[in-house]
């Protein structure tokens, strides 16, 4: 008797679980931009008292629950953090990114991120939108799948979480919605 579905070859199963196992060990960096590492020492009004050591071990431990690699880098310079993206672009499985301040003035950023083809979630402390009229505007949120900001530390986790979500789960994770060029 014929099987209504058919299971596809165990060749061509095993390739593509093979590749899929390839992609998902590939680590998730998490960058964080200019004055991040202060974090917990000053201004907890906006960005609380979790220091970025603490984010970081959190994350960590979230990571290893779920069997997951994660790179962290956090620099408060530009060229340094483009570096950082440009090794991403060829490692990644996707990329976290608090670009800081640099989110509100750095095109090179926006053009480093477009070069990923994995996804992208931007995440602020804050809620940049209830903030100055300067912190409303992110150069970067074209390269990014998601933002996520006004959540405090949790933020790291959620992105990591959609991360997941979308990559393991590509059916029923988040659209691709990241914008290559707008430039006509
Ligand atoms: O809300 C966020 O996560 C921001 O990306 C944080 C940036 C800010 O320029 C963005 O508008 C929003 C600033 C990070 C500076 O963090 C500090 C932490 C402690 C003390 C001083 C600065």
């Amino acid at each position: 008797m014929m099987s209504a579905s058919p299971s596809p070859s165990p060749a061509r199963d095993s390739r593509a679980a093979k590749a899929a196992r390839g992609e998902r060990a590939r680590p998730i960096y998490v960058v964080n931009g200019p004055n991040l590492n202060m974090l917990g020492e000053r201004e907890p009004e906006h960005y609380g008292r979790t220091s970025l050591a603490e984010i970081e071990a959190e994350l960590s431990a979230c990571a290893k629950a779920k069997n997951v690699a994660l790179v962290f880098f956090q620099s408060n310079e530009e060229g340094r953090l483009i570096d950082c993206i440009q090794d991403a672009a060829q490692n990644a499985r996707a990329l976290i990114i608090n670009a800081g301040a640099y989110t509100h003035s750095s095109v090179a950023l926006l053009d480093a991120l477009k070069l990923l083809s994995v996804p992208v979630v931007e995440v602020h402390l804050s809620n940049i939108f209830a903030r100055e009229a300067f912190r409303q505007h992110s150069y970067i949120s074209p390269a990014a799948s998601g933002v996520i900001c006004g959540f405090g530390a949790a933020g790291y986790r959620m992105a990591l979480n959609a991360i997941l979500a979308q990559t393991d789960m590509p059916q029923t994770g988040m659209p691709q919605t990241r914008i290559k060029d707008t430039a006509p």
